[in-house]
């Protein structure tokens, strides 16, 4: 732990933090205006517009992930959802909470472990799976709440905004001369989906890691075409995922994914892919997963952080033990301590701030996500606005951690694709084949403003590192906007029974539209990965050189 560095860094941060804050509600007077003519026929203040856009009180918006349950402020409700986050993480001690998606053991100081499993599979992945089904889009929960809604009540999140940008819209310049190979200038997050019959990276049974809730194709998913989409950038080409080449970049080097259930996704993505090569040794822990390459000296790591802010359940001012309080402004000590020992760290965050936590700023709760209490009280910042400075906060640590000089990736927020609704009223992927063409794209408002208070945090802490580590984006988001057939959908487990085909009603089977199938559209992630490291280490050495 490094309580020290946090209380330093957060001195200095929070003025910055606050003038950011201050500025972003000028950027959002917009979306109010947005926000209010769409609501012109729901009640405000209905349970409802919380699944859409909610104007308060305070002529603040919360804007609330719609795969998620709505806010309730009812102090019988939070005692009831309070169990459910607790039991979300596997009953872990209060003490624990909200630390490494349930999984408790020690680990030592310097990131090692002691080897658990014989084998190169591991089992927590089954422990974790039980985890995240809170996460998920559940069969009971949509009964439950879903009990009689029209799918068409939550357009809000899917009007088509007519979308001025296209993803070509770079090509009609591309200088031709400059399309063959990689061109370390290349923009490799502007391009299109071109479709390619060479297959995927590895087959969906080759991989012992592979989560099975990811694992579509072993869950019976019938088309197969959305394994061989390549990403092609306008002004070059992203090759084909070398594995080879990849060990040999990373030798003696150590890569950590960090993050929520969507790193976990990139992570088994790049070991199956490796695993095509060498089978690498688990020496994980349940706290830290880690695989060793043997061949050339590589660490592949993750850790779970939901928020990757610091985190605490006792007790805080008004609000109770139990819901979770996130310090937007120190960063999650549970991974901070073992950076210095990561040459690569890949980031994954957002979609928890969905779920219920409350904010915290400067030691005051400035603040919350479904739990508050009183509504005579001010919110001051909203989820997304919390999610930008959990963003700033933890790139602003790196950035200035006097020993940490790795490469640290940003992955931008992961696009979900629940359609014509949220995952609990009708929204849906089912039936998705091939990417979304231009003219059928629609601009998802929620993923548009996460992924610019990303941005913006990005930028922000950028402004303000001091030492030698680098720090990237890659910034997926446009491009996975349009690989609506990328997701599981309704074929999230092996079950023979589950239902997996629209109701005589029309509604949709209950589905998994925010995870990404394996092999799948998010193998490019670890192609892009893989790109940025090379320009990274390659440009590394011309310069000391
Ligand atoms: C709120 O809690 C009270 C009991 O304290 C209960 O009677 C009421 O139905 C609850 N309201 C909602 C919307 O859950
Ligand atoms: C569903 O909504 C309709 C109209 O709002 C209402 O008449 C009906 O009773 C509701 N059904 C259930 C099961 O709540
Ligand atoms: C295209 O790329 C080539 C080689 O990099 C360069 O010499 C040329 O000036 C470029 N042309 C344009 C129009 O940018
Ligand atoms: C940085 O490294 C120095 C020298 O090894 C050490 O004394 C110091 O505690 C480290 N600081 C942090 C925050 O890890
Ligand atoms: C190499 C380098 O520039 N290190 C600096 C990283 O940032 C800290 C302060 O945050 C400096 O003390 C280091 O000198």
């Amino acid at each position: 732990m490094s309580p020290v560095l946090t209380k330093e860094w957060s001195k200095t941060a929070y003025p910055k933090t606050l003038l950011y804050i201050v500025a972003s509600f000028g950027g959002l007077a917009g979306f109010l205006l947005l926000a209010s003519t769409l609501l012109v026929s729901q009640p405000i203040g209905d349970s409802d517009s919380s699944q859409s856009y909610s104007v308060s009180d305070s002529n603040h918006i919360d804007i609330v992930n719609p795969f998620l349950s709505r806010e309730k402020s009812n102090s019988t409700f939070l005692a009831g959802h309070r169990n459910e986050v607790n039991s979300e993480y596997g009953g872990t001690k209060s003490a624990e909470y909200g630390r490494g998606d349930g999984e408790g053991s020690v680990i030592e100081k310097d990131g090692s472990a002691k080897p658990q499993d014989k084998s190169g599979t591991s089992d927590s992945g089954q422990a974790e799976s039980e985890k995240l089904k809170d996460h998920l889009p559940q069969s009971k929960v949509t009964q439950e709440e879903d009990g009689n809604r029209s799918s068409s009540y939550n357009t809000a999140f899917d009007v088509p905004i007519e979308s001025t940008k296209t993803l070509e819209s770079s090509a009609a310049t591309t200088n031709l001369s400059q399309t063959n190979g990689v061109d370390s200038d290349c923009d490799l997050y502007h391009g299109k989906w071109i479709y390619d019959s060479t297959g995927p990276l590895y087959p969906h049974n080759s991989c012992p890691v592979l989560t099975q809730m990811q694992n579509c194709q072993g869950n019976g998913r019938p088309d197969k075409d959305y394994e061989n989409w390549r990403w092609k950038p306008s002004q070059c080409d992203l090759p084909r995922f070398d594995a080879k080449k990849f060990l040999e970049l990373m030798r003696g080097k150590t890569l950590a994914f960090i993050g929520d259930s969507v790193a976990r996704n990139q992570m088994e993505s790049l070991l199956c892919i490796l695993w095509q090569v060498e089978v690498p040794k688990n020496r994980g822990s349940r706290r830290m997963q880690r695989y060793y390459f043997r061949s050339t000296s590589t660490m592949i790591v993750r850790i779970w952080s939901s928020w990757l802010v610091h985190q605490t359940a006792e007790p805080f001012d008004f609000a109770p033990a139990g819901v979770a309080k996130l310090h937007l402004d120190a960063p999650d000590e549970g991974f901070m301590e073992y950076i210095t020992g990561f040459d690569v760290i890949v980031l994954s965050s957002g979609h928890w701030f969905a779920k219920q936590s409350v904010y915290i700023l400067n030691n005051e709760i400035v603040g919350g996500q479904l739990w508050w209490p009183d509504n005579s009280r001010e919110k001051k910042i909203n989820s997304i606005e919390a999610f930008g400075v959990s963003v700033e906060t933890i790139l602003t640590a790196f950035g200035t951690h006097p020993n940490y000089t790795g490469l640290t990736i940003v992955r931008s927020y992961s696009p979900d694709h629940y359609e014509g609704g949220a995952w609990n009223t009708g929204g849906s992927c089912t039936g998705k084949e091939r990417p979304a063409s231009k003219g059928e794209l629609v601009e998802n408002s929620f993923t548009k403003i996460m992924h610019e208070k990303q941005v913006a945090g990005f930028h922000l802490a950028i402004i303000k590192k001091t030492n030698k580590s680098k720090i990237k984006l890659m910034d997926i988001t446009e491009a996975f906007s349009y690989r609506h057939d990328g997701h599981p959908g309704p074929y999230r487990s092996p079950d023979p029974n589950k239902i997996t085909k629209r109701g005589p009603d029309g509604r949709p089977p209950p589905q998994d539209c925010l995870h990404w199938c394996m092999p799948g559209p998010v193998d490019t992630w670890n192609e892009l990965m893989l790109e940025i490291i090379r320009r990274e280490f390659h440009d590394r050495q011309d310069t000391s050189s």
